[in-house]
Order: C-alpha cells, then sequence, then structure tokens
C-alpha cells in the first residue's frame, strides 16, 4: 500500500555532514522523496512530536539535542514506507542497530541516534501536519 512518512535528520547528521549519503539510502530503496526542508525545530513542535515521552529521565535532553542545530525534514512515500524506512534506520540505539542500518553506520549512541522516522501511519499524519503544517 503506498504510504507517506515522516523522516528527519536530526542536527548530528547534518552536523556530520551525512545528508546526502542517508538520503540516498531512502532513493536507492525505490522511494520517493516528496518534500524536503532545511530547518530548525522549534520547541514548540518538538513538544508535539515527542509528546510521548513527556516526564521520561531522557525527555529534557531529547528536547534540547532535537532544538539544537538545523535539521532536514523529509515527507518520503512509497509501498509500505512507514516500516521500510523503519527497516533502512534500524533500531533506536545504534548500539544495536545492524551495520548497514543508517543509525547502525552513522551512530553511536542513544542520545544522538541520527534520524527520526515515524512509527505508523497515524504518526506519519500527526508529524506531517507538525513539522510541514
Ligand atoms: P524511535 O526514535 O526509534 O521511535 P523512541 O523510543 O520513540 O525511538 O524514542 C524517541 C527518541 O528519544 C529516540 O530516537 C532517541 O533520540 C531518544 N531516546 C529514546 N530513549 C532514550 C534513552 O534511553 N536515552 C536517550 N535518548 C533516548
Ligand atoms: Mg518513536
Amino acid at each position: 500500500m503506498c504510504q507517506k512518512t515522516y523522516i528527519m535528520l536530526k542536527p548530528d547528521a547534518v552536523r556530520n555532514k551525512h545528508i546526502g549519503e542517508i538520503v540516498n539510502r531512502f532513493e536507492r530503496a525505490g522511494l520517493t522523496i516528496e518534500r524536503m526542508e532545511l530547518a530548525n525545530v522549534t520547541p514548540e513542535q518538538a513538544a508535539a512530536n515527542y509528546a510521548e515521552h513527556a516526564g521520561k529521565p531522557f525527555y529534557d535532553g531529547l528536547i534540547s539535542y532535537i532544538t539544537s542545530g538545523p535539521v532536514v525534514k523529509l515527507i518520503v512515500s512509497g509501498p509500505d514506507a512507514v516500516a521500510i524506512c523503519r527497516k533502512l534506520m534500524g533500531v533506536t540505539n545504534p548500539l544495536d542497530a545492524a551495520p548497514g542500518t543508517i543509525r547502525g553506520d552513522f551512530g553511536l549512541t542513544m542520545d544522538e541516534n541520527v534520524i527520526h522516522g515515524s512509527d505508523s501511519p497515524a504518526s506519519a499524519e500527526r508529524e506531517i501536519g507538525i513539522f510541514f503544517a
């Protein structure tokens, strides 16, 4: 089923000059880049995107990390785009992410794990609304 998902290259990915290599992986898989924009995440967008994590021990660090510098916001589409993108990203902790995945190849720690991707079609719709209002 053709889906859209929200992808965000986090500030460490931009700072470390990995935009091109990471975006290439989505295109190489056959997915379509529908929109792509370099921008700063506002505190309001950060809080809305990560509402499910409010109150957790890592929450404050997560909000300051995601607002610490420019990100690349993308809408990516294709068959099962949500699940395919999560597979290309690898699991949350780069320590456990397989080599060949984006987090496995470009990340080292949970605190700076390179990339965000929606975890369901419903999250994708919500997150696209937050970041491309
Ligand atoms: P996900 O990004 O793979 O969907 P979530 O559990 O939704 O993972 O967590 C959202 C983000 O919060 C992670 O990508 C990571 O940046 C951060 N995070 C999650 N758990 C921890 C933690 O235990 N320590 C530090 N940061 C964390
Ligand atoms: Mg998540």
